[in-house]
């Protein structure tokens, strides 16, 4: 495979309903759409980052910079035998997994749509893949208790099968005490998007009495060292998020019995190469994972999905109906969820949605493209679009 031209656009989508984690409010979700023209095809990849780097150290801006500056110069005009080959060829760049992750997934996209093969094929080696997953959902910050209460019941009303919901300090016990009077032994789990510290260990142990599936993240983005002093005095499942960037980060936490659990969010370790490394590094030490959702409009959704099927991603992932985010997405048909809490797997080529480049188009703020031969800035195409208020 050749990709012969990137494409980047900055787009910006209101969400339909705010999203509040520990780290803040959002409304709006701001992120860049990669697009992969080469093999007579084009693959699209969503990239996870943000306007703010708060759930990790990359933005959108940063983003943009070291795909033009560094990815696309070793990308373009090169021949791959496959799209895992492209996290390799970007080992001289440190870091940055969310913009490696976002041109490597529309390198997956393309492979697979040149191939004439759904990409869980391709990221399966072509073994019969699930035809369907399980999804769940992740439950922001609410304004009160009973507006919590409110989303749990439609969401399970909706079908899903796990009901996640984001805690921080002043936002947890009572929270899940209330869940379970409410709605019993439903599968439940939080997220602490890293918000408490060690310190808060007994308070955290106040959770045990609540069965929950696991406790998500619940110390720094960067420490393991304390999330395994943690878990031993923790009957709860530990499960990490933030912490995990690398497969060495993952060896290092199931070594000191860290956690349980680990989530893949491909963004996070550099994309659908290293998540499919991370699930196996997994699976060889009874570790189970499930996906994590980053907010994702279809395109990005549609990939996560693809992931999910292989074999040890054995919890619902948060990987959730289109209608609870974007409307409309990105895509055709939306992702759906059935009755039973399941969500079909795309069956087309490559990502197996259809792709609303109008609506694309019309979310777009910012362009560049990038191609073989034209590389430096003086034919770099970068213009700002006019911000709509
Ligand atoms: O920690 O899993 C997280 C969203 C943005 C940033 C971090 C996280 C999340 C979610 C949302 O929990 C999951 C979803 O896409 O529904
Ligand atoms: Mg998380």
């Amino acid at each position: 495979m050749k990709i012969e031209r990137l494409e980047l656009r900055l787009l910006k989508l209101p969400l339909v309903h705010f999203f509040e984690t520990s780290f803040g409010r959002i409304y709006d979700k701001h992120f860049i759409i990669v697009r992969a023209d080469g093999d007579g095809v084009s693959g699209y990849g969503e990239c996870v980052a943000e306007q703010d780097p708060y759930y990790s150290a990359e933005t959108n801006d940063t983003v943009w910079h070291i795909i033009g500056d560094f990815i696309a110069p070793r990308v373009l005009g090169v021949e791959f035998a496959h799209p895992r080959e492209i996290f390799p060829a970007l080992k001289a760049i440190r870091g940055h997994n969310m913009a490696k992750a976002a041109v490597e997934m529309a390198a997956w996209d393309l492979y697979a749509r040149a191939h004439g093969e759904p990409l869980a094929r391709v990221i399966g080696n072509g073994g019969s893949a699930r035809e369907r997953i399980a999804s769940g959902v992740s439950i922001g910050i609410q304004d009160s208790l009973d507006d919590l209460a409110a989303k749990v019941e439609r969401e399970l009303a909706a079908g899903y099968q796990r009901i996640k919901i984001k805690i921080k300090p002043g936002w947890d016990v009572a929270a899940v005490d209330m869940i379970r009077q409410r709605f019993g032994s439903i599968r439940l789990m939080v997220d602490a998007n890293a918000a408490y510290t060690l310190a808060d260990a007994d308070h955290l142990a106040a959770l045990d009495r609540y069965d929950l599936m696991m406790i998500e993240q619940p110390l720094d983005y960067e420490d393991i060292a304390d999330h395994a002093a943690l878990q031993k005095r923790l009957t709860t499942s530990i499960c990490l998020d933030e912490s995990i960037h690398s497969l060495a980060d993952a060896r290092e936490a199931i070594g000191l019995g860290a956690c349980r659990i680990i989530n893949i969010k491909p963004g996070r370790v550099g994309g659908f190469g290293e998540s499919i490394r991370l699930h196996d590094l997994c699976a060889a030490h009874g570790i189970p994972v499930w996906h994590g959702g980053m907010l994702e409009s279809g395109i990005g959704r549609a990939a996560n999905i693809h992931l999910s099927t292989l074999p040890n991603f054995s919890l619902p992932g948060d990987i959730a109906g289109s209608k609870r985010y974007f409307n409309p997405d990105l895509i055709e048909p939306p992702i759906e969820v059935a009755a039973d809490g399941t969500i079909a797997v795309p069956a087309g080529p490559g990502l197996g949605v259809s792709i609303r480049t109008d609506r694309i188009e019309q979310a777009t703020r910012r362009v560049a493209t990038f191609e073989v031969g034209n590389l430096n800035s003086d034919v770099v195409q970068t213009s700002d679009v006019k911000l709509q208020t």
